[in-house]
């Protein structure tokens, strides 16, 4: 080969390089924007960035190869210098070479990577289990060894940022829309196993940072592990289209040390404590109705809308509604168990009794309804209880 011609070469493949190296590189320092996956907190999602990244360098060493075969070829063998194009129709050493090496490249890849898929199945000897359902639009998590449930949601400040009109500046609120009311809270250097499921349609449950995401699919349990190596919380979000409000079902994990780990669950005991102690109660009108009133903005006025007017026809409206004035009965069984063929999903699972009993109250008493009607958090808790009796609750 010419000097000249060595020089080019020389210069294509190290432009090539410089390129590949500063896109994966140096570029994210500069945008602020990490435009690779991120390594994660956790065994798995460790192996799967170490995995990822082997594939892309080796994807780059391929790349830079065939671009600079590509280019060199069309500059140095241009017409103008005088090459004539050559007249050869197959090679099979050619074709034996470009099918060889690809084979060996895959397969050495495929055991990696089947050795990565396998590790992720294996949920065994896991030392504590959650049970994650997805709802539209929330998660609810029971700590099968622990006795805790509860339901988990988008923060009230995003929420209200969320709405339109709404006059907040989005950029205002911390972590918009990656926020929850109630995170999960997991120990770090524990395994712990979750069942994944859906109670409406399908979510997918899914946290960067943990290395992983899994469908929630309704009647079906899928399953999956984690074992977070540092504290902190995680955040992430559904990740399967889910309905109108799917972007606005977060996820956040907090990973705490064992001993904040174990007051954390005593922290929930006594709360559950108390949660029994508010169904048992006899509440007045008034403190329903305030709480029926959050409850409302939190869960209901998406749909019903902020004054009960609806967005008709999909959401009829409560002001003035035959359900909302009508028979009690009738309206606790929409409320709690959905109207078949129509958007009104069922609340049974989502909110507490007392929640439940709050935004009945509320809706049948705000919005010029006057039915003068009170519901207790314990009527809800005995019908709840009568329907798995009966085994009539869905
Ligand atoms: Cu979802």
């Amino acid at each position: 080969m010419r000097k000249e011609n060595t020089v080019i070469v020389v210069l294509a493949v190290l432009a090539a390089v410089v390129a590949a190296t500063w896109l994966i590189l140096v570029a994210p320092a500069y945008t602020g924007n990490e435009i690779n996956m991120p390594r994660g907190v956790t065994s798995l999602s460790k192996s799967h960035y170490d995995l990822h990244m082997i594939v892309l360098w080796i994807c780059v060493v391929i790349g830079i190869g065939v671009f600079t075969a590509m280019f060199v070829s069309i500059v140095l063998h241009r017409k103008s210098r005088g090459y004539e194009a050559a007249k050869f129709s197959h090679s099979t050493t050619a074709e034996i070479i470009w099918t060889i090496i690809p084979v060996i490249i895959l397969v050495a890849l495929a055991v990696p990577a089947t050795t990565a898929l396998v590790r992720m199945e294996d949920a065994s000897d896991a030392e504590m289990t959650v049970k994650i359902t997805g709802f539209q639009w929330r998660w609810k998590y029971e700590y099968l060894d622990h006795d805790i449930s509860f339901i988990s949601a988008l923060d009230t400040a995003s929420n209200a940022a969320r709405q339109l009109g709404s006059g907040i500046d989005p950029e205002s609120v911390p972590n918009y829309l990656l926020n929850v009311d109630k995170p999960l809270v997991l120990p770090v250097g524990k395994k712990v196993k979750f069942l994944i499921t859906a109670d409406d349609v399908l979510h997918s449950w899914w946290v960067p940072d943990l290395g992983w995401k899994r469908d929630a699919i309704p009647g079906f349990i899928n399953e999956a592990w984690t074992n977070i190596e540092t504290p902190g919380t995680y955040r992430g979000q559904c990740a399967e289209l889910c309905g109108k409000d799917h972007g606005f079902m977060p996820i956040v994990v907090i990973a705490l040390e064992q001993a904040e780990y174990d007051a954390w669950v005593s922290n929930q005991h006594a709360d559950s404590a108390d949660h029994q102690q508010d169904i048992e109660r006899l509440w007045t009108r008034q403190e329903l109705m305030q709480r029926g009133e959050s409850v409302y903005a939190s869960s209901c006025a998406t749909c019903h809308q902020p004054d009960g007017q609806g967005l008709i026809p999909a959401f009829p409206a409560l002001a003035g509604s035959k359900v909302a004035t009508g028979p009690v009965d009738l309206n606790i069984d929409i409320v709690m168990n959905g109207r078949a063929g129509t958007a009104m999903s069922a609340w049974r699972e989502k909110l507490s009794e007392t929640d439940i009993a709050a935004a009945l109250t509320y809706t049948r008493n705000a919005f010029g309804n006057a039915t003068g009607d009170v519901i207790q958090p314990i009527t809800i808790a005995r019908i709840k209880r009568q329907a798995t009796e009966q085994g009539t609750a869905p």
